[in-house]
């Protein structure tokens, strides 16, 4: 087993992976840039290593820096967490050519997955459903044509390098075809160097449901069950679950079978994610594979009990998976509530500052994975996730009150948050009934920014806020509250009181 990992990622994911180290007896070196020097990840890990400017592709993106940092640390392995390198063929490549392992799939299977028309042909090779849409990439606009009227439309075009939804464009009729190829070619150009495009039927409405699969370099390869990930904007998904309400077992077991062949096909090692889409009519269609830890693998933990990080890390060093397909179950419920530091209120805007008060959560059945702690400045320069909050109960109705109770719970002032927000996802009757569509958000909360807002009681957290802080400088041998115990008048009881309608 290795004696010390680097982890070349930031945030709560940085500290999830810092934490399976510890727990595994391994050493952690985190690497940071100059904003995020007095970070959690930084202060959780035993050895830090800065890596320079705060623009990602200066520190984070750097492959050469986080290379170095870990040859000169010590460390056998680099963990890429989610985002940044996490997917990078070349940086998997570089690390094997420095010595180094990568915890995650070789080379070549990112290469493979990373190109949506190879993964196609691979996949269709193998049996595996795939959306109705090109095989191959046509010359001529013509040949897309051809294909978009046998397909008939609506048709969505979709970058090859793609993914994520960079690139795409739904056309509804011939007239619009060629200017969405031209659009969609010169986004895919831009964010992926890359401009070929190519056609798919569009699927309206559809649900995105997911398959957590885990594979060692022995030949074995088992399924971990579905995330229904459908709750999203902007493909930015904000709650996610497992399992998921549109599967009965039988398509539950099929559509596990299939990852696991899926995988299997593309030669793909450690932990990984398969996407499908499920049409209205409950037919499911592979969409993409993810060739990394996810953001939502906590649901998968709460729900099969199996430590998806602890895994990687065994797989990568080479170990046999002592987990067999009969073993893995899905017990109970879990649902997964992602807190972004932006504004829902003001169209997501990002809203980046000191966070000035921060009550965490706890109980039977709450995690709450965060990068974050009292006093921290969130800045501008990367993905706005601070945390995320994942529930376990024994059924969806018990699992959905508990995330209501511990939204309600946590407490995050100075910067806004969209805690209110999701309390009003989870306690809507169409979650509640499970009716949930990646049109959801769009159908119930189009217009969630125009609702009245709570100037009263904004007001009144940031009084409290800066009573908080106040009273901490004040009287240094209190708690960072400023309380001192047994002590009646809290900001927080000011704001009950408040809430209840006399202060
Ligand atoms: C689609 C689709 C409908 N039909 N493909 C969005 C992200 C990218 N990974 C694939 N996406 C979609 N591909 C066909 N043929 C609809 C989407 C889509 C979507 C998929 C999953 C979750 C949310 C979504 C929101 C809008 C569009």
């Amino acid at each position: 087993m290795f004696t010390k990992v680097l982890i070349a990622n930031r945030g709560e994911i940085a500290v999830r992976v810092i934490k399976a180290c510890r727990e595994m007896g391994i050493r952690s070196v985190a690497v940071y840039s100059d904003v995020d020097r007095a970070s959690l990840h930084v202060r959780m890990a035993d050895e830090a290593v800065p890596i320079g400017p705060p623009p990602a592709a200066e520190s984070y993106l750097h492959m050469e820096k986080i290379v170095q940092s870990a040859r000169r640390t010590g460390a056998e392995a680099i963990h890429p967490g989610y985002g940044f390198l996490a997917e990078n063929a070349a940086f998997a490549r570089v690390c094997v050519e420095a010595g180094l392992v990568f915890i995650g799939p070789t080379a070549p299977a990112l290469e493979l997955v990373g190109d949506k028309v190879r993964a196609r042909q691979t996949m269709e090779k193998a049996g595996i459903p795939i959306i109705p849409g090109m095989k191959s990439l046509p010359r001529s606009i013509n040949e897309f044509e051809g294909a978009a009227r046998e397909l008939g439309y609506p048709v969505i075009v979709k970058a090859s390098a793609g993914g994520g939804g960079k690139g795409m464009r739904v056309v509804e009729e011939e007239k619009d075809l060629r200017p969405s190829l031209e659009a969609g070619m010169r986004e895919a150009k831009s964010a992926f160097g890359d401009e070929t495009v190519y056609l798919e039927k569009y699927i309206e409405e559809p649900r995105h449901v997911e398959v957590q699969v885990l594979s060692d370099m022995h030949g074995r390869t088992v399924h971990l069950y579905e995330r229904e990930c459908s709750i999203q904007r902007r493909h930015q998904k904000i709650v996610e679950e497992s399992p998921s309400t549109a599967l009965d077992p039988a398509m539950r077991a099929e559509m596990g079978e299939t990852a696991r062949r899926a995988m299997e096909a593309a030669g793909y090692t450690n932990a990984g994610t398969v996407e499908f889409l499920l049409d209205k009519n409950r037919r499911f269609y592979f969409l993409e594979v993810n060739a990394r830890l996810q953001v939502e693998h906590p649901v998968t933990e709460l729900v099969t009990g199996i430590d998806l990080v602890r895994q990687q890390i065994l797989v990568a060093a080479g170990e046999r998976l002592d987990i067999a397909q009969e073993d893995v179950r899905q017990r109970g419920h879990a649902i997964e509530c992602r807190i972004y530091a932006e504004d829902p209120k003001r169209n997501f805007l990002p809203s980046p500052g000191k966070i000035r008060v921060y009550r965490e959560p706890a109980g039977p059945g709450i995690r709450l994975d965060s990068g974050i702690y009292e006093g921290w400045d969130v800045p501008i320069y990367y993905d706005p996730i601070l945390a995320k909050l994942v529930v376990w109960a024994e059924n969806r109705e018990r699992a959905c009150r508990r995330m209501a109770a511990a939204l309600s719970e946590t407490v995050i002032l100075g910067i806004q948050t969209p805690l209110a927000f999701l309390r009003d996802i989870v306690t809507h009757e169409a979650f509640r009934t499970g009716r949930t569509d990646t049109s959801f958000l769009k159908t119930h909360f189009e217009n969630y920014g125009e609702r009245p807002t709570d100037e009263d009681g904004l007001r009144l957290a940031l009084a409290a806020a800066a009573f908080a802080e106040t009273k901490a400088a004040a009287k240094p041998d209190r708690g960072r509250d400023g309380r001192a115990s047994g002590e009646a008048t809290t900001p927080w009881t000011s704001l009950g009181r408040w809430r209840n309608g006399g202060a």
